[in-house]
């Protein structure tokens, strides 16, 4: 007789991975909770089951973040873009096709792969490095950017602490992370070129999702642009007479198209526009000169497109 044929169970429930300890965790857990989603933690806090959604969480170190994904172990994953494209551009360098895609921007962790070098370089540009020692723990990214300027130079990867390496003499110059630039500073280097502008976004699956996932994927995916889109944007309510309306909606740049309609029948109109912008005191004291009236400015907590 034949041995039973070994099936894969159909998961029903999406996982999503975010980093268990880090800068991007706390970040991670709030924008989805923002999202409706909550969930009950396992003993070991290593898995939480989604109780408003079936939406499970995996809490894990961000580089393993691509790789679960890629193994179809998790659906979707809060990484930073620095850890996903360097994955991706192992992949590349060796080959592969890429399995991963960064499908949305978060709009938080925001920082940039940077070449550094001893303050007292002169820089001229990335032709400098030819020849020289460069400690990175993103030896993919930074292999990429060198052959793109066509500098040869030789990659010396670290996995921490790369900040320390000239002072050490492993290596001359470094290509690391940098947000405020503090510690570059008490490294005594300068940030000299960026390779990279990196923030935390949603990592998914370059293939299709399996149906019994696609719906529940989707619906998280909808929930989060909603989030994303309107975390810095208020709603801007005012009067203002329709002869004025050439004058009022240039003030309007970074707003939706406003919905109006009119009032009391003398030519005045009723708007409402989502700005995305900051709405400054100077802002209304604009539209106020340019005819409106009654200005109000409201925060939004939620939209659905
Ligand atoms: O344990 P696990 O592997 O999950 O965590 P990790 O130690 O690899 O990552 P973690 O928590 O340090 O960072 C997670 C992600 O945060 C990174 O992959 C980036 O996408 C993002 N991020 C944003 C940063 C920074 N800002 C940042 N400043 N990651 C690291 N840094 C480092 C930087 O390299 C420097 O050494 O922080 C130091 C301080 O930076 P300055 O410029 O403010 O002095
Ligand atoms: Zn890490």
């Amino acid at each position: 007789m034949s041995p039973p044929i070994q099936m894969t169970p159909v998961r029903d429930r999406l996982r999503v991975a975010i980093q268990k300890n880090g800068r991007l965790s706390d970040p991670a857990r709030a924008l989805l909770s923002s999202c409706g989603l909550s969930w009950r933690e396992s003993p070991d806090k290593l898995f939480c089951y989604g109780e408003s959604a079936p939406v499970d969480l995996l809490l894990v170190r961000d580089d393993d973040i691509p790789g679960l994904i890629a193994s179809g172990l998790c659906d979707l994953g809060v990484v930073g873009r620095n850890v996903l494209d360097e994955q991706m551009s192992d992949q590349r360098g060796k080959g592969r096709e890429a399995s991963v895609r960064e499908m949305r921007a978060l709009g938080f962790g925001g920082c940039r792969l940077s070449i550094a070098v001893p303050n007292e370089w002169e820089w001229s540009g990335p032709a400098m490095l030819a020849g020289k020692r460069l400690a990175t723990s993103y030896p993919a990214l930074l292999r990429d950017w060198l052959a793109l300027n066509g500098v040869e130079a030789d990659i010396v990867e670290l996995s921490g602490s790369v900040e320390i390496a000239p002072r050490l003499g492993q290596a001359d110059a470094i290509c690391d992370l940098v947000s405020s630039g503090a510690t570059l500073a008490a490294n005594q280097l300068k940030a000299v070129e960026d390779i990279l502008q990196s923030e935390a976004v949603i990592a998914g699956p370059v293939r299709d999702f399996d149906p019994a996932l696609a719906g529940i994927a989707e619906m998280l995916l909808r929930r989060l642009d909603g989030v994303v889109k309107i975390r810095d944007s208020k709603l801007l309510m005012f009067q203002a007479p329709r002869a004025a309306l050439g004058d009022v909606l240039p003030l309007l740049p970074d707003a939706e198209p406003p919905t109006m309609y009119p009032v009391d029948g003398e030519g005045m109109l009723a708007l409402q526009a989502l700005c995305h912008g900051v709405v400054t005191w100077q802002r209304l004291e604009e539209l106020k000169r340019a005819g409106a009236r009654g200005l109000m400015v409201l925060p939004v907590e939620r939209m659905l497109a």
